[in-house]
């Protein structure tokens, strides 16, 4: 099996063994910290990084309160999910380049990591967003530097400057920056050599070129490939030139990019666009939703929290417990309905319960069931703490009051109370398994 296949599946099961276990212990915590960290182990952060980042999920999980309303499995996934975004910051980049001035990017990165395809890639790009861009080649290492730029961009009216003749690469930036800004450039992007000698005259040239020409950003392309290596490359490139923001490149293969978690910590630069295959057109803007999903090998978190408290209402022993003891109260079962409600429409979470043989519900009944839930929610305030622990007690007179004070039909009260001795008498009979219990639940007859 490919390993990087089994980083997802790790994750997976970490957080599935977590979600079924029964309470939520130390235990169960430091399990699921380590499945985390074998998981992220796999995909090339750095261990320094893993044990940091285990710590803070560590105390979070046991100093901050559960807020109401979730659980403190919700809200330890949620901690997961919040650390390793904040690795990498919140929000998708924006691009806030100024069109009125002159903006230059230096582009620096070892051989091979796509510089030259991600500077004739930007260049598009921003072309598109109406920005003026020209691009400089000051990579007078690679043979045919220039004429892979030039062909890269070829008809697609973007100046490319490039001295072929010329050693020196400051003299090409430099006079490159000159030319293309009296072209009315807003946007220079050059690219730079990836190799040189060695590796302390390639960061020479980068120190130097820096000094001259005095970029407004420097990026760090990175292949996502890498693993392990990334957080030192970006360290040495760092430090020659202070990177300002990273570009991670075929993101399109099989890499997970963890290694890009390492640079971002190297650098405290942030990922702008990621490289998503060979062409022109393949390159985005960084999600780090999107990102963390695929480092976890979970393609979309929104998904995940959605399945976590999913997952929830299945395992929840403790509250099926109450179920078939009989303590199932009208407060209970009114709370389920919320509870379910709160994860969006009903239908939606309905068809992703793994329920076999469910009956086509027609949307009517959905929307039946959500306008009841109002209905029913404001029943229950009506009622005393009396009546809402032993309904029985609730005869004709009192369904009146209950009936006047919260504005519904003495027949919503009936009904009301006749859902909730069906839905407890159909508890009582359930002794195994839990999912048989919303299908019959929907399955009942509904309002009339
Ligand atoms: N699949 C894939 N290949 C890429 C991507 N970016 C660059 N490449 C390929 O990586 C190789 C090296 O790219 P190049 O731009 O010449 O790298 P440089 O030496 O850093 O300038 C080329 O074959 C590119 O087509 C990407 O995002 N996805
Ligand atoms: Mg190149």
């Amino acid at each position: 099996m490919n390993p990087i296949t089994s980083l997802g599946e790790l994750i997976k099961q970490a957080i599935s063994k977590f979600m079924s276990a029964t309470g939520v212990d130390k235990n169960v915590v430091e399990e699921l910290i380590r499945g985390i960290q074998r998981a992220l182990l796999v995909s090339d952060v750095n261990v320094e990084l893993v044990m940091k980042l285990s710590e803070k999920i560590r105390n979070r999980t046991l100093t901050e309160k559960v807020p109401p309303g979730i659980s403190k499995k919700d809200q330890i996934i949620k901690i997961v999910y919040e650390e390793l975004i904040s690795l990498i910051g919140e929000k998708p980049y924006k691009i806030t380049i100024d069109k009125s001035k002159q903006y230059v990017i230096m582009v620096v990165g070892i051989q091979g990591h796509g510089k030259t395809t991600t500077v004739a890639k930007l260049a598009n790009y921003l072309k598109k967003l109406g920005y003026s861009v020209g691009v400089v080649c000051a990579d007078t290492f690679r043979t045919g530097a220039y004429e892979q730029l030039r062909q890269l961009l070829d008809g697609k009216d973007i100046p490319v400057y490039g001295l072929p003749e010329e050693r020196d690469a400051i003299t090409i930036a430099t006079k490159g920056v000159e030319c293309l800004s009296k072209q009315k450039c807003n946007v220079i992007i050059i690219d730079t050599a990836g190799r040189h000698k060695d590796q302390q005259s390639l960061m020479q040239e980068m120190k130097m070129l820096e000094e001259n020409i005095k970029p407004n950003e420097i990026m760090l392309v990175l292949d996502g490939t890498i693993g392990q290596q990334a957080g030192a490359h970006a360290e040495a490139f760092h430090k020659a030139t202070p990177i300002g923001s990273i570009i991670i490149t075929k993101m399109d293969t099989s890499a997970k990019g963890g290694g890009a978690l390492s640079a971002v910590a190297a650098t405290g630069a942030q990922i702008k666009f990621i490289g998503t295959g060979e062409k022109l057109e393949d390159i985005e803007v960084f999600n780090p939703q999107g990102f963390i999903g695929r480092l976890l090998g979970i393609g979309d978190i929104k998904g995940l929290l959605e399945r976590v408290k999913i997952a929830e209402l299945e395992f929840n022993k403790e509250r099926l417990k109450s179920f078939t003891s009989g303590k199932f109260t009208l407060e209970d079962f009114i709370k389920q309905f919320k509870e379910m409600k709160k994860l969006g429409p009903l239908k939606k979470i309905i068809s992703k319960l793994p329920l076999p043989g469910l009956p086509n519900i027609p949307d009517e009944e959905f929307e039946k069931v959500e306008t009841q839930i109002e209905k029913w929610s404001a029943i229950l305030l009506s009622m005393t703490p009396e009546e809402r622990k032993n309904p029985h007690i609730i005869d004709s007179s009192r369904i009146r009051r209950i009936a006047r004070g919260s504005g519904v039909t003495e027949k919503d009260v009936k009904h009301l109370l006749q859902q909730y001795n069906l839905l407890k008498r159909m508890i009582k009979s359930i002794k195994r398994s839990p999912l048989k219990l919303p299908k019959r639940m929907f399955s009942a007859e509904l309002g009339e």
